[in-house]
């Protein structure tokens, strides 16, 4: 093919080569030169070849890598999944041993009340039973006391029924309450004296049977304004005997005055308090005059 552009003018002397030499093979050669004129020189095919089998390696490496990763990541995480599940069943039977021990926990809280009650019950029993037992050997005593009197024996440890007897005297112990002077006259109706104590084995008897209630005993400082015993005797203070902070002549009851006489509080110590009161009231007599 001929060509009349310009561009072949560079040709120009290849077709006068051309024209010159008929050997074809030349022709050929100088032709395929010519087409291949569009390609890259030969040494920069070869460096782009290389820059792209190199990119294909590194493209092959990252995939490989990531492959590799991705599986190990994918085995972890089903170690972890699996951790995870072994961790939830153990949660689980966890959760399942805490409900359990709960009901048991219920269950023993309910038998412990229980067992509770049942003591509170038992106590209150044996409480009976050991009043009933006092009752029982103070029948028993003035039974005794009824058979030596019957063989004129001695007549020391005799007292009345509903009296308890401790130390050759007889001791009134009333259910019901009044004021301090007609628990004292009362006293004095049954042959007895409003309690006057003696030691503190008598007041440790007599405090056995008063708590925990109030009673009147023969002690009062409303005579002389000083404590005494109902038959005089003196009574010296001992602040371990009465409640904290007693006796105070209280005046802010509103009853009049202050107070003046002594009764037992629930735990056995003493409070002075208005001589009003309906209070119980202990009774005290020798054996002697009263049968
Ligand atoms: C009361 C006494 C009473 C009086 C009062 C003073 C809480 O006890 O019974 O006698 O002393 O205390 O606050
Ligand atoms: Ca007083
Ligand atoms: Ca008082």
């Amino acid at each position: 093919m001929r060509h009349s552009t310009g561009e072949s003018s560079s040709n120009s002397n290849e077709y006068h080569d051309e024209l010159d030499n008929t050997d074809t093979k030349a022709i050929w050669r100088k032709d395929t030169v010519s087409r291949l004129a569009v390609v890259p020189p030969a040494g920069q095919s070869r460096w782009s070849f290389c820059l792209f089998g190199f990119s294909v390696i590194l493209l092959l490496i990252l995939i490989i890598s990531i492959s590799v990763t991705k599986v190990q990541m994918d085995r972890k995480l089903s170690t972890v999944e699996k951790e995870i599940n072994n961790l939830t069943q153990t949660l689980l039977s966890i959760t399942a041993r805490i409900q359990s021990l709960d009901k048991h926990g219920e269950f023993m809280q309910q038998k412990v009340s229980q067992m509770g009650l049942n003591l509170n019950t038992l106590q209150e029993r044996s409480e009976d039973m050991s009043f009933n037992v006092d009752r029982i050997e103070g029948f028993a005593s003035q039974l005794k006391c009824l058979f030596n009197k019957l063989n004129n024996e001695t007549q020391d440890q005799c007292c009345p029924l509903q009296w308890s007897v401790f130390s050759k005297h007889c001791y009134y112990f009333s259910d019901y309450g009044m004021s301090w002077h007609r628990a004292r006259d009362e006293c004095e109706n049954m042959k007895a004296e409003l309690l006057i104590l003696k030691s503190r084995e008598e007041k440790e008897f007599v405090i056995q049977r008063t708590m925990p209630y109030y009673y009147w005993l023969g002690l009062s400082d409303e005579r002389t304004g000083e404590w005494e015993w109902l038959d005089g005797t003196p009574y010296v203070i001992d602040k371990r005997e009465w409640m904290p902070g007693q006796p105070d002549d209280w005046r802010l009851h509103g009853l009049g005055g202050g107070e003046d006489c002594a009764h037992f509080h629930m735990d056995g110590r003493y409070n002075d308090d208005h001589c009003s009161r309906d209070y119980r009231f202990v009774c005290k007599a020798h054996t002697h005059t009263i049968h």
